[in-house]
């Protein structure tokens, strides 16, 4: 015999996809969000996640390939939080998956939506991913069924029940929290805006934005889309944006020429930790 005969059922099984739905789902999880697990315990209990925070089905080829991006400065405990609780939860959803953490340098005013164009244009550079998720650090999902996976043909709305909206919406339009977009959408919306310096107001113009261009977004039911929020008060450096309300007005005549097409950034970094991909930006100043 030659050696195919040992590795033939082995390639076989590593060419066959994954089940449509997963075998390993569990439904709605218990969250508890007391003292955050210390990195090196969440390494261990992620035996398969490479560096990077790169992770592939053993066993199985993924139906999907996932980019989950989250902004980030100050926020370490709710890191180890998110990434506790994130890594369990795709590798149940057998997804072929990658965590990118986009660390705003400096002391700037904080910049979510800049920072997320950044994330997709850095992730962009390591593969062709079929979805990117936009995901605040803050918010853990309540229920494995609520599948990281993105709608064909429009922007999907993720995080529809917060616990600190009483597991509602805040209102009807809200983007906020967890969205996705394939590629194409993002590129059709030009990304997201990259002049709300501060808090509020970016995840409207972002709502807007799937308008204008023609899309409309998707939600998933609200019994699904369940998360908590780690409690948390106001950041220092990620004030309220005053300057919002007339961001949003303009946005009808803005939202072609700023975006993707004119994002601009200094890379200071782009490091492999165990569980995550972390860029650090040097995004700019606050004009
Ligand atoms: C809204 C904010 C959003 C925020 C949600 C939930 C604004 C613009 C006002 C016209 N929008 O009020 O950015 O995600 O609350 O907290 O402030």
């Amino acid at each position: 015999y030659t050696n195919l005969t040992f590795f033939t059922p082995v390639m076989k099984e590593l060419q066959r996809y994954c089940p449509a739905k997963s075998p390993l789902l569990v439904g709605p999880l218990k969250v508890t969000l007391l003292t955050a697990p210390a990195l090196r315990r969440i390494v261990k209990k992620n035996p398969y996640v490479r560096r990077g925070g790169l992770y592939r089905p053993p066993h199985c080829l993924a139906r999907y390939k996932t980019a989950i991006i989250v902004p980030h400065r100050n926020r370490e405990v709710h890191l180890r939080h998110l990434l506790y609780h994130l890594h369990p939860f795709l590798q149940r959803q057998q997804l072929h998956y990658r965590i990118y953490v986009i660390h705003q340098a400096g002391s700037q005013t904080f910049n979510r939506a800049k920072l997320l164009n950044v994330g997709v244009r850095e992730a962009m550079k390591d593969e062709d991913w079929d979805c990117l998720f936009l995901h605040d650090i803050d918010l853990i999902p309540e229920n494995d069924y609520n599948l990281y996976v993105c709608d064909e043909t429009y922007p999907k709305h993720f995080s529809s029940a917060i616990n600190k909206f009483n597991y509602r919406l805040p209102y009807w339009t809200y983007f906020g929290g967890v969205s996705a977009m394939t590629p194409e959408q993002y590129m059709k919306i030009n990304g997201f805006p990259n002049t709300y310096w501060g808090w509020g107001g970016e995840d409207d113009d972002i709502a807007f934005r799937v308008k204008y261009a023609g899309l409309r977004m998707v939600r998933v039911p609200l019994h699904i889309g369940r998360y908590k929020m780690v409690d948390h008060k106001q950041d220092k450096g990620n004030e309220q944006n005053n300057k919002r309300f007339d961001l949003l007005v303009r946005s009808p005549d803005k939202w072609r020429e700023d975006g993707m097409n004119s994002l601009e950034y200094h890379l200071v970094s782009k490091r492999l930790m165990y569980l995550y991909t972390n860029v650090t930006v040097d995004i700019g100043p606050n004009p």
